[in-house]
């Protein structure tokens, strides 16, 4: 059983937040409970998980407020103790006092996080889960909130669960061997012992894979915007964002500092960067430094919207510099052109008809973007994009094509979608490191000590146990029992 509530308080918390709302919810855990739902709370026992609509006298017999009052039974609670939860009007003073006047009765205030620890450490949610809480709180996009949802609902545990079964295979295996040191691994057991650590490798690979989607959902996807001075890369910030956010000017080198904006397209997040303008001849020292501090954010960019000003007939400003072109990858960077408009009016006066003008457009689009940018192969972005930022054509396009980059870094491990945070990463890369260890002892005349690779085999299956937050020695017990039992 768990160690659970190693203090033996019982804990009370404002669930919702502090503020005027129609009700704030407080919630109670702990071994108080139990006393308080036989009647000890309001003078008449409280039926588990029904609502009671009842006046809250503080312990001097004042009226506090009317609540409706639930009670939750352990182990079926949320923290797997004895719960209440009182709601009353969401006035946060009326809160407060029953916070004071439930203090007074022997709760003490409970620390950020203490309930879903307490769900924890009762074994109620393993590691993973409770970290999906705050990801499911936190979730700013429909894509980070249905990935945090699964692993709320233990998607990670359920994967983990073969590796840290093979592992045990595994263990079980070789560690049959150290008590008889003049018997070394056969042959045939050191292959099979192989195989059952590169699945796991395998896996642990698979589930690593998911990093940058878990970070891109997590933190939203950091999408830079660069180009000239005057490209026009604010304006496309406001138009993405809807509304004004970053100054716009005919000014060349409004933007100085970096703007940050989060939108949403699709199911998916965007922490849109606005920056300095890029050009190679800096004019001013604090516009140099704007330039570095561009050159950081590219560095951390999932994403690169580099901006070119269609209607700018000196393509020697609006080519990025050689150094920060080796810099990106190909497969982030979105070309932009940008002030499509201005090229529409300037054939405006052309004797063709509307269709020979739009390819005509489109011509002199492409000829000036593949001039000041030519897009390396293996490009996964496709072709540039043309918009005009001011009119606001050809932007759904643009949105449309981001959706579809984000969509190609979800990754499927079996049937499900997950998406590992850094500690999850942490864990898996050392992991990694022992089962790398392991396998290096297990080819021909590699195998020094068999206690050597017992420890590693032990080592992966430690790392991967802080995933969940638990490491089943008793299991693995188990397992070296029965092996004996059968081989032995
Ligand atoms: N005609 C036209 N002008 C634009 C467009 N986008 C930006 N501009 C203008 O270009 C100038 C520079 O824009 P801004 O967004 O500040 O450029 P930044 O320096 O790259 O941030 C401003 O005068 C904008 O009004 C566009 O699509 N069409
Ligand atoms: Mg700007």
């Amino acid at each position: 059983m768990a160690v659970m509530n190693q203090d033996g308080s019982t804990i009370v918390a404002l669930a919702t937040p502090v503020g005027v709302s129609a009700i704030a919810l407080l919630r109670i855990s702990g071994p108080l409970c139990r006393a308080w739902a036989a009647g000890g709370l309001f003078g008449r026992t409280l039926v588990p998980r029904r609502a009671h609509h009842l006046d809250y006298l503080a312990l001097d017999g004042r009226l506090l407020d009317d609540v409706v009052v639930v009670s939750y039974l352990a182990p079926a609670s949320y923290t797997g103790e004895d719960c209440l939860e009182l709601s009353c009007h969401g006035n946060p003073l009326i809160a407060q006092r029953l916070v004071e006047d439930l203090c007074a009765r022997g709760c003490r205030l409970a620390q950020p996080g203490e309930f879903t620890q307490r769900a924890f450490l009762s074994g109620r949610l393993d590691l993973s889960q409770a970290e999906a809480v705050m990801d499911v709180i936190q979730a700013r996009s429909d894509r980070s909130l249905a990935v945090a949802q699964k692993q709320l609902k233990g998607s990670l545990g359920r994967h983990l669960l073969p590796l840290q079964r093979a592992l045990l295979d595994a263990a079980a295996q070789v560690e049959a061997y150290i008590d008889f040191p003049d018997e070394d691994l056969p042959p045939e057991d050191q292959a099979k012992v192989k195989a059952e650590l590169e699945a796991v490798l395998r896996g642990t690979r698979q589930l690593l894979a998911t990093r940058h989607y878990g970070e891109m959902l997590r933190d939203g996807i950091r999408t830079v915007i660069v180009g000239a001075p005057n490209a026009g890369k604010s304006s496309l910030l406001n138009r993405l964002v809807g509304f004004e956010r970053a100054l716009v000017s005919p000014e060349p080198g409004t933007t100085r500092d970096f703007l940050e904006a989060w939108i949403r397209v699709g199911p998916h997040a965007l922490r849109l960067i606005d920056t300095a303008g890029l050009n190679r001849l800096p004019l001013s020292e604090l516009e140099a430094r704007g330039i570095a501090l561009t050159r950081t954010q590219l560095a951390e960019a999932d994403l690169v919207l580099w901006v070119v000003d269609l209607s700018d007939d000196s393509p020697a400003l609006s080519i990025p510099p050689p150094e920060l072109v080796a810099m990106l990858s190909p497969d982030k960077v979105l070309v932009v052109g940008n002030k499509l408009d201005r090229l529409e009016q300037a054939v405006l006066g052309s004797e063709c008809d509307a269709a020979a003008r739009r390819a005509m457009v489109r011509a002199q689009a492409e000829g000036k973007l593949s001039r000041v940018w030519s897009v390396p192969d293996g490009v996964q972005l496709g072709a540039p994009l043309v918009v005009s930022a001011q009119t606001g054509a050809g932007v759904d396009a643009l949105v449309e094509r981001i959706v579809g980059w984000a969509d190609a870094f979800q990754l499927e491990v079996g049937d499900e979608v997950i998406a590992i945070g850094l500690r999850h990463a942490q864990a898996l890369e050392r992991a990694q490191e022992s089962l790398g260890r392991a396998l290096g002892q297990l080819v021909p005349g590699g195998l020094k000590a068999t206690e050597l690779l017992a420890s590693d085999i032990r080592g992966s299956l430690e790392a991967l146990g802080e995933i969940l937050g638990k490491y089943d020695h008793e299991r693995m017990l188990d397992r070296l029992f029965a092996t004996f039992c059968i081989g032995k």
